[in-house]
């Protein structure tokens, strides 16, 4: 049964240590605590995107240090993503600067990227923009197991943030992703300078969709120099760790991923998000175009934390409660 907004409202303001307490008895009621789900990203296509995300490096409009890159070939991403398999990550996610895809020979090439990844026993994961159901339905046939697109932010604050799509073009393509039968990953940006209403918004949104995404990232801005929300002041990490133990409580059944900006986070800061409920990170040296912390870093800081990179498709889709 997903909450109200009042609900979720009076989570957020719980006062921090009993909010990340009551998050972290949820947690350990749905996941294993000792399991962090490793995701591996891959730009396979970088910048001269037509779209204007306020926060986005590789919109085209602005003038950031990132450079364009036509399409990867599935030979680089399948050398890529063996190495990310050696290095412990479950799930591959490749991303493009694209605003939605088209049906031509970049998509069928990213299908056979799919196919490959899934060959390797690794759960594959894509973030290509807009699809069609008839597009979703090729990426599940090619063995796509979830689909990365984003909420960001609150329906009211969306137009602030974004307008060359609505919140409704989104929501439509979750729902082609769903009715394909490809998991869901949805969540979303803080540090954008959103009023606190808008996160509670947003969460609303995600945990009211039916079913709720089985993955929400949580990511806090990484200001870019170009971009048009470059001078926006970091997100402090009580930030952080209060809007993962909400997401924690009002979509208990989802992996939370600790996703962009942990580079400004300390291993205690991300230790508080761990016990609030994250279950999943980006690990490699690279988000998409920005900087993440060095693996080697993470795996050090699983090893100080008790942490274990989870195996692949050990998460069936709307888990049940697992035995304490
Ligand atoms: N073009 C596709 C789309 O927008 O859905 C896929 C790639 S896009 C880069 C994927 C997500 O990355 C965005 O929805 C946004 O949430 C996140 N993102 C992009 N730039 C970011 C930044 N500077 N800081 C934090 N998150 C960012
Ligand atoms: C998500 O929510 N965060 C990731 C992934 N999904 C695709 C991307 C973060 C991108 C950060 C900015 C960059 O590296 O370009
Ligand atoms: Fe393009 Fe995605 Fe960046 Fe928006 S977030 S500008 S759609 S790559």
């Amino acid at each position: 049964m997903s909450m109200n907004r009042e609900q979720i409202e009076s989570v957020y303001h719980t006062p921090l240590l009993e909010l990340v307490f009551r998050a972290a008895e949820i947690h350990r009621r749905f996941h294993d605590p000792s399991k962090v789900q490793v995701s591996s990203l891959i730009s396979i296509k970088t910048g001269g995107c037509p779209e204007d995300c306020g926060y986005c490096p590789q919109a085209a409009r602005y003038y950031t240090d990132v450079k364009v890159h036509k399409l990867m070939t599935v030979d680089e991403v399948d050398k890529l993503s063996e190495n990310a398999k050696k290095g412990g990550a479950s799930r591959m996610c490749l991303g493009a600067a694209w605003r939605e895809v088209r049906d031509n020979r970049d998509f069928d090439r990213v299908l056979e990227m799919v196919k490959t990844i899934n060959n390797k026993g690794m759960e594959a994961c894509c973030t290509l923009g807009m699809l069609t159901e008839e597009q979703a339905k090729k990426l599940a046939d090619a063995g796509l197991y979830a689909y990365n697109h984003n909420l960001d932010t609150s329906e009211e604050n969306y137009s602030s943030i974004i307008s060359t799509r609505t919140y409704d073009d989104r929501l439509k393509t979750i729902a082609n992703v769903r009715k394909a039968g490809i998991t869901v990953c949805s969540g979303g940006i803080i540090g954008m300078g959103e009023r606190t209403d808008d996160r509670i918004g947003m969460l609303h949104t995600l945990a009211n969709l039916n079913p709720p995404p089985e993955s929400v990232p949580i990511n806090a801005l990484v200001t870019v120099e170009g971009t048009p929300l470059e001078n926006q002041k970091p997100v402090e990490i009580w930030e952080m760790v209060r809007m993962v133990a909400t997401a924690r409580i009002v979509i208990p059944t989802a992996q939370i991923r600790l996703s962009a900006g942990r580079l400004n986070m300390s291993m205690e800061g991300q230790a508080l998000c761990f016990l609030a409920g994250a279950n999943s990170i980006f690990a490699g040296d690279k988000l998409l175009t920005t900087p993440n912390p060095e693996y080697n870093q993470d795996m050090e800081m699983f090893k100080i934390l008790g942490l274990k990179p989870e195996e692949a498709f050990s998460k069936k889709p709307h888990a049940e409660e697992v035995p304490r």
